[in-house]
């Protein structure tokens, strides 16, 4: 119809999608306009992994080498998915964009130099070492509140110096202002997302230049705050002609444009005594607090002080997540010589039902461990794992799964008992959001380790954290609506399944 109406695009590490959104006497409807894959490109293999050539000619190219997003890709692919939201719905009046963290692209006068790096690239190690001489981790936890992850954006542009590539770049941005930037012309970076750098003050949530300085990231680079709920830009000329656009009438609007932000915007709590796991490539365990936890033991722990919508803070913990499942799939299809890159589908749901029948004792690993963050073999690595501590690794495919699954439970009710004790907050009930709240097996296995209720629901959490924060700045909710009121929203619009302990 006619009515106003939003359209989200929401790119998760698997797959992208743009969502549009229309609100209706107090309730969200939803409908998926487009969805795309998005799968990475391995340009160079590793010389360590591949034969070099005997020719004798060329260089071994080792600053292009390396794991990239297929951004111009994605970003195609969201074009179309814009045009196709605005023949659903010709009212169209503003897009907002959300992603994976941390990941960025270099620009000097305005063109972008090479294409991002995925995280999962090898090469943050180096980076960590190199940030690390000049700034330890207690320090950096003080300064930035952040979980040490090797691919926050600050080792990863360390790494980036060393090859030179920062002393070309004028500007930097993260992919979701990168979008924003190519669709507007405006270049800003949203705030939730610029928690994930390392690089914002926990304290204020500014850009901390002093850090910058001592790295020698040039401040210049880092573009201007914008929070969620603030005005981007209306689309460009160019852009508007080829998606059928009436230029004035459609804004980027910025949201929690870190996905897992948006996710846990649109996480139904009922009290404020409940955990939420958002469940997808990476399973985010934390509670949703109005201050930082910045105690030593929060370090410790490895807790994250991420920043949420509405100055809320996100205290999580990454432990790992379907990533362990998808690249297992993706294994045994090569091994079966089926390729295919969804990583789920029919095959996910047949090994689903054969895991939920294993009888035998399967061991519960570290899924945590950094050996399973790049590609490759998991159930191999997971074998590794077990067998470097005299325990029987699983042995079918099912088993593997079920080992999988039963990790992951394991190492969600430790993070949620870690959780209580670190922020003195309760959690009674467990919110499970995102694609994994469909796997019920996990769902059940979460319940009985984690020994709490399980709530799970609903799968499109970040689609609907990005569209509710669209609909208050374009008042079709009101703008006095606090994020309780969104997710009031968010009950009435989409129904939840509940797992008892
Ligand atoms: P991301 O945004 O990180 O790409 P999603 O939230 O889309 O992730 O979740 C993807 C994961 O959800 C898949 O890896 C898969 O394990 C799980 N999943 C998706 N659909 C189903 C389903 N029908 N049943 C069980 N699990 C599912
Ligand atoms: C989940 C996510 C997570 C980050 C990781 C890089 O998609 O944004 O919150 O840590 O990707």
């Amino acid at each position: 119809g006619g009515g106003p109406a939003l359209a989200a695009v929401d790119l998760g590490a698997t797959s992208g999608r743009v969502v549009v959104g229309r609100l209706e006497s107090g309730r969200l409807t939803m409908e998926q306009v487009a969805r795309f894959p998005n799968t990475p490109v391995q340009f160079t293999e590793r010389r360590s992994t591949e034969r070099r050539s005997t020719e004798g000619h060329g260089t071994e190219g080792e600053g292009t080498e390396g794991l990239h997003w297929n951004i111009q890709a994605l970003y195609g692919a969201v074009e179309e998915g814009l045009g196709a939201a605005l023949r659903s719905a010709p009212g169209l009046c503003s897009v907002g964009i959300d992603s994976w963290a941390v990941d960025y692209a270099l620009l000097r006068g305005g063109r972008m130099l090479g294409v991002p790096y995925h995280y999962r690239d090898a090469r943050s190690a180096r980076g960590v070492e190199l940030v690390h001489a000049v700034a330890d981790g207690a320090e950096l936890f003080a300064r930035n509140g952040l979980q040490h992850l090797d691919f926050n954006t600050v080792f990863q542009l360390a790494a980036e110096r060393e090859s030179g590539f920062l002393d070309l770049a004028d500007r930097l941005l993260l992919l979701p202002d990168l979008l924003a930037y190519w669709l507007t012309g405006w270049a800003r970076t949203e705030a939730t997302n610029a928690s994930t750098t390392g690089l914002l003050s926990v304290a204020d949530r500014t850009w901390d230049t002093e850090l910058m300085e001592r790295l020698g990231y040039p401040p210049g680079l880092f573009a201007d705050l914008v929070d969620p709920g603030e005005r981007i830009g209306p689309l460009t000329a160019g852009v508007a002609g080829r998606i059928g656009a009436d230029r004035d009438r459609v804004q980027v609007t910025a949201v929690g444009s870190h996905d897992t932000a948006s996710a846990v915007a649109a996480v139904p709590f009922e009290t404020p005594d409940a955990a939420y796991i958002s469940s997808g490539t990476w399973s985010l365990v934390g509670l949703e607090l109005d201050a930082p936890v910045l105690t030593a033991q929060a370090r410790a722990a490895n807790f994250t002080n991420e920043g949420g919508v509405d100055g809320r803070v996100r205290f999580l913990r990454n432990v790992s997540g379907l990533w362990l499942l998808s690249e297992s799939v993706r294994t045994w299809r090569d091994a079966d010589r089926r390729p295919g890159t969804d990583g789920g589908g029919a095959d996910l749901q047949e090994l689903l039902d054969e895991a939920e029948k294993v009888e035998r004792e399967v061991p519960v690993f570290d899924a945590a461990d950094e050996r399973f963050v790049p590609p490759g073999d998991m159930p191999a690595r997971i074998r590794d794992w077990c067998e470097e501590r005299g325990v029987r690794p699983p042995g079918s495919r099912a088993e593997v799964v079920r080992s999988i699954l039963e990790s992951l439970a394991a190492a969600y009710a430790r993070t949620i008992d870690t959780a209580e004790e670190l922020s003195g907050r309760k959690a009674r009930t467990v919110h499970v959001v995102g694609g994994g709240s469909q796997n019920a097996l996990l769902c059940r296995l979460t319940a009985r380790r984690t020994g709490r209720r399980v709530v799970a629901g609903p799968v499109e959490a970040t689609a609907i954290g990005n569209l509710l924060v669209q609909a208050r700045a374009a008042g079709l909710v009101s703008p006095e609506a606090t994020l309780e009121d969104l997710r009031t929203i968010v009950r009435a619009s989409f129904p939840v399944t509940v797992y008892e302990p």
